[in-house]
């Protein structure tokens, strides 16, 4: 799968290189562009910020440099991709949309930065726009890894498939508590259970406790009847 990202900071997606999405795009699963979309500013000052029309605080992206990066991509190709805007005012990225949107064979990520992107380049190349919680940020940059980190993990091959299908399972419900070693830490045990080497019990146990963590800690999850999750 291939991400393009119009961004301008780039070196800000180094963080992701060095993940498991990182190894992903050794293993040629996961394709991850930067285009920093100030190289397509016109001026001498490589500038793509400006005042905002009607007044008022902050500047604003100039549509230009945005729709000249979009052009360079879309020129080479014979299909169009989904390009999404990382922005307050889309839709709550949950794990259904990030499933759904690990189908695609290639998105554009737009980012924003300042007060926002011109309107009019927004209407002319966004098909849909995604937001990854209710707070202030300073760019999309955050919100973009975000996506791409949680839409790249259900890419076939890019982790072990129980760990996708482990959820499928708890889907919907937090997950149980987990122990490794030491059998006693801080004079803490280990729960018996887990240690008695009886799968299907240790399996109850398990499904037990997601629902009583849920219930209790994440009432919401059970409440809003589990449809946006359940796919
Ligand atoms: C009004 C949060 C403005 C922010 C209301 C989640 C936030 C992109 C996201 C803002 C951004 C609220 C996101 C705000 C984001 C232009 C550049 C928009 C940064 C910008 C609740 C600033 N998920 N925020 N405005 O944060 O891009 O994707």
């Amino acid at each position: 799968m291939r991400f393009d990202v119009l961004t301008l900071f780039p070196e800000m997606f180094d963080a992701v290189k060095t993940s498991i999405v990182g190894r992903a795009m050794n293993n040629n699963l996961i394709d991850l562009n930067l285009i920093n979309f100030r190289e397509f500013s016109t001026d001498k000052q490589k500038h793509v910020d400006d005042c905002p029309y009607g007044g008022g605080a902050g500047m604003v992206i100039k549509p230009e440099p945005v729709y000249d990066a979009y052009k360079s991509i879309v020129n080479d190709l014979d299909y169009k991709p989904k390009v999404i805007y990382m922005s307050p005012q889309g839709k709550v990225l949950t794990q259904q949309i990030a499933r759904e949107l690990s189908k695609e064979n290639h998105l554009i990520l737009l980012c924003g930065h300042y007060e926002g992107i011109d309107q009019r380049v927004l209407d002319e190349i966004v098909d849909e726009e995604i937001s990854i919680g209710d707070y202030v940020l300073t760019g999309g940059e955050l919100p973009a890894m975000v996506l791409i980190d949680a839409v790249s993990r259900n890419v076939k091959g890019v982790i072990k498939d129980e760990s996708v299908e482990d959820e499928s399972f708890s889907d919907g419900y937090l997950e149980y508590p987990h122990y490794t070693r030491p059998e006693v830490f801080m004079g803490k045990r280990v729960p018996d259970i887990l240690l008695s080497g009886h799968h299907a019990n240790i399996e109850k146990w398990r499904r037990e406790q997601s629902i009583e963590i849920t219930k209790r800690k994440r009432p919401d999850l059970i409440k809003e009847e589990r449809s946006q999750t359940n796919g």
